[in-house]
C-alpha cells in the first residue's frame, strides 16, 4: 500500500512537471468544453433560437424586469441571447447601443442560470482614426495594431478590457460563465475596419492570433470563439480563405439578412451548403450567427421562409438581430401585435426550434 501511494505520488509529480514544462494548461473550463460538445449534439434535436439584446429593450420598452419581446409573443425566452461589447475598449460604462455593461453582466448571469447560451459580438472603435467600427477611411488600421505597429500597445490594452469583462462573468458561486465570443465578424465584406479590402489575409489571421493570445495571457478560459463571415463566399475555399485555424476557432457561422425574398432563399441555401461542408471538414458546430428581415413585413416569414430552409441543415443555433427601441423600424423579432407574431408562435411550436423550457442541456 505504501509503495502504491509512493507510485501515485510520483505519477502526480511527473504529470505536474510535464504540464509545467510544456506550458500546457487546459485553455477552457469544463463547462465551456461541455458547451462546445453539447453544441455539436444540438442538431440531432433541432436548433437553438437566439435574439440580440433580448432582455434589455424592445419595441416600446426598455429595462422592464423579466421582459423580452420574444417571451411576450410565445411565452418563452430565446435559448441564445447575444450582447455587444463595443466601447468597452475605451472604458465607457455603456456600449455603442447605450446598454450599460453592468446590465449586460446581470442578464448574462440570469440567462446562464436558466440554462441558456450567451454570445458576445464586439464593434470596437477604430483604433487608428478614433472613428467607429464602420470607419473604413484608412486601410492601415489592422497593420497599425499588429505587433510592431504604432497602435499595438493601445490595442492590447483594448483586448485586456475585453478579458477583464469576460473574466468578471461568474455565478454567485464563482463558476465562470461560458461565452461564445464572435469578434472580427462579417470580414468578407468591407464595411468594418477589419474587412476584406481593409487588410490582407495574413493580417486578418494575425489579428485573430493576437486576440486569442492576449486573452489567453489574461487567463480567459470561459470562451469559445466563433468565425462568422458574411454571405459573400461562393464556395468552401472562399469561406475559409481567412480562417485563423482549428486551434483557435470553435464554431463556424454566417451572417446573412433578407432584403428580397427569392435572393435570400437562394443565398441562404448556398451559404448553408458551404457552412455545412466547412463544419464537417473541420469538425466544428455551425450556426447562423446573425439573420433577419428588418421590420418583418411578411406575416408568415418564420414558417414560410426561414424554417423550411434552416431545418434542413445541421445548425446549432439561429439568431436574429435586435429590436431597437431608438431607431424606427429597426427590429428583427416580433412583438405582440406585430404582423408576424402569430406565425412566430407556429415557429415556436415546431419541434425543431429550441427555446428556454425545451429539452436541451448545454453545460453538463
Ligand atoms: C447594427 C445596427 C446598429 C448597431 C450595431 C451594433 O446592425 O443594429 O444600430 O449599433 O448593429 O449592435
Amino acid at each position: 500500500m505504501k509503495n502504491m501511494n509512493r507510485i501515485i505520488t510520483l505519477l502526480l509529480i511527473s504529470a505536474g512537471l510535464f504540464a509545467c514544462c510544456t506550458g500546457k494548461q487546459p485553455d477552457k473550463t469544463k463547462e465551456t468544453i461541455h458547451l462546445l460538445n453539447n453544441l455539436k449534439q444540438i442538431p440531432t434535436k433541432g436548433f437553438l433560437f437566439g435574439h440580440h439584446d433580448d432582455p434589455v429593450y424592445g419595441i416600446g420598452w426598455e429595462g422592464d424586469p423579466g421582459r423580452s419581446d420574444i417571451k411576450s409573443v410565445c411565452g418563452a425566452y430565446p435559448a441564445v441571447m447575444s450582447f455587444d461589447l463595443g466601447h468597452i475598449e475605451t472604458g465607457e460604462h455603456q456600449n455603442l447601443d447605450k446598454v450599460p455593461f453592468q446590465t449586460i453582466r446581470t442578464h448574462i448571469i440570469e440567462h446562464y442560470q436558466r440554462g441558456g447560451m450567451i454570445s458576445l459580438s464586439w464593434h470596437p472603435r477604430n483604433p487608428l482614426t478614433g472613428g467607429d467600427s464602420w470607419d473604413v477611411t484608412d486601410t492601415t488600421v489592422v497593420a497599425s495594431i499588429l505587433p510592431g505597429g504604432k497602435n499595438h500597445d493601445l490595442f492590447t490594452g483594448w483586448l485586456d478590457s475585453v478579458a477583464t469583462f469576460i473574466n468578471s462573468l461568474k455565478t454567485a458561486g464563482g463558476t465562470p460563465i461560458p461565452i461564445l465570443f464572435r469578434p472580427w465578424h462579417e470580414h468578407t465584406g468591407s464595411w468594418f475596419w477589419w474587412g476584406q479590402k481593409l487588410c490582407s489575409t495574413r493580417q486578418y489571421k494575425e489579428l485573430w492570433h493576437l486576440t486569442y493570445q492576449q486573452l489567453q495571457k489574461k487567463q480567459v478560459k470561459n470562451i469559445l470563439y466563433a468565425y462568422s463571415p458574411g454571405m459573400e463566399s461562393g464556395n468552401v475555399a472562399e469561406y475559409l480563405e481567412r480562417y485563423p485555424g482549428d486551434q483557435i476557432i470553435d464554431l463556424l457561422g454566417i451572417d446573412i439578412y433578407q432584403y428580397e425574398r427569392s435572393e435570400y432563399i437562394r443565398e441562404l441555401e448556398k451559404s448553408l451548403t458551404i457552412l455545412s461542408e466547412a463544419g464537417r471538414m473541420h469538425d466544428k458546430p455551425i450556426a447562423i450567427t446573425e439573420t433577419g428581415f428588418e421590420a418583418i413585413p411578411d406575416s408568415c416569414w418564420w414558417t414560410g421562409t426561414l424554417l423550411p430552409i434552416v431545418e434542413k441543415y445541421p445548425l446549432s443555433y439561429v439568431l436574429v438581430w435586435r429590436n431597437a427601441r431608438e431607431k424606427e423600424n429597426h427590429y428583427y423579432a416580433p412583438y405582440p401585435e406585430q404582423i408576424s407574431a402569430n406565425d412566430f408562435i407556429r415557429f415556436y411550436h415546431s419541434p425543431k426550434t429550441l427555446f428556454i423550457g425545451d429539452k436541451f442541456e448545454l453545460y453538463k
